[in-house]
């Protein structure tokens, strides 16, 4: 069975990959997703600095999902560009992609300077939908902030890059924020980041369960598979053919991934899940998706993917 998934020239195995943030800030579990099924993994978000995040708890599985506020711990960009160009050097016909997500707009300017003199040969994710800085408004919600670091970012950089969009919950945001993505040579979009900010609440204490920002944190899981879908279907029918879309929210299960994949998505990406799992959950999902695509008749992801019908 044929699972390959294109984004700009480079092609995988299969679509399948944790999502940013989810069992990747480690090395030990950067190694652990190489050696899984998945067909690539994202590294998570890096500042210029490392960071130690916000105050735990400040992720908590709840029964539909996920609440978090990590605030962005990472160990610093150049860590995660070191592993990078290790993996490349060892794997010479594989890549990974490589998240960044800096407090402010020079932030990204200097990482994405620091990668275009690089021999980094993968996929840049700027990560514009962090829900958890505090007093740092998402820029994906910001319309004209979000052209003017694209426009300053493709003043200077060459190298294949995407964006990790928040989710967006109306037709005129779908419209004005393709019509400004499609004015960039950007290979992808992500869609979606975590849901910001909801919040779970314990009703036996009476109390919020994590403690950044009083409870308020970013929702994954099954809780968000809908918005997921929406936001991929939306961005795969208003966006130019070469932007590719990748998938993220709700996946639990093949079934998840199809979906996700039916809306248009070249790579689907896992996190509440793969927190709860770990890697192994790649090779269940794997053939859970390819036993429905054998009941269905489909040899290749390409026979289905983005042919979503409509009533
Ligand atoms: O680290 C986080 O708090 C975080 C990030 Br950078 C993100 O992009 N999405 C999220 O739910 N949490």
């Amino acid at each position: 069975m044929n699972l390959t998934s294109r984004i700009s020239n480079f092609e995988f195995e299969n679509p399948l990959m944790n999502a940013s943030g989810v069992w990747c800030k480690e090395a030990e579990q950067l190694d652990e997703l190489k050696r899984s099924q998945a067909g690539t993994f994202v590294t998570k978000s890096a500042t210029p600095q490392q960071r130690e995040g916000n105050p735990s708890p400040r992720y908590v599985e709840v029964p539909l999902g996920s609440i978090n506020s990590m605030g962005l711990p990472n160990k610093g960009f150049d860590f995660y560009l070191d592993y990078s160009l290790r993996y490349q050097n060892e794997n010479p016909e594989k890549i990974n992609f490589l998240s960044i997500a800096g407090m402010c707009a020079d932030d990204n300017l200097e990482m994405l300077k620091k990668i275009d003199s690089s021999d980094f040969k993968g996929i840049t994710e700027l990560n514009l939908s962090c829900p958890n800085v505090p007093g740092k408004p998402q820029v994906g919600y910001d319309f004209e902030a979000t052209e003017k670091i694209l426009s300053q970012v493709y003043e200077f950089f060459q190298k294949p890059m995407g964006v990790k969009l928040p989710p967006y919950f109306d037709f005129a945001h779908f419209d004005q924020m393709a019509a400004i993505l499609n004015k960039f040579p950007l290979q992808y979009v992500n869609c979606i980041n975590s849901v910001g900010n909801g919040l779970y609440i314990d009703t036996d204490s009476e109390s919020v369960v994590i403690k950044p920002k009083d409870g308020f944190g970013g929702i994954g899981g099954a809780y968000v598979k809908p918005t997921a879908l929406a936001n991929v279907r939306a961005f795969y029918t208003r966006l130019d053919s070469q932007i590719a879309v990748i998938g993220c929210g709700g996946v639990e299960n093949g079934r998840d991934v199809f979906e996700h994949l039916l809306c248009g998505a070249q790579m689907v990406q896992i996190g509440t899940q793969l927190a709860k799992e770990g890697p192994q959950i790649f090779d269940r999902v794997l053939s859970e998706l390819q036993t429905i695509m054998k009941e269905k008749g489909y040899n290749s992801i390409d026979d289905f993917r983005g042919k979503l019908k409509s009533i």
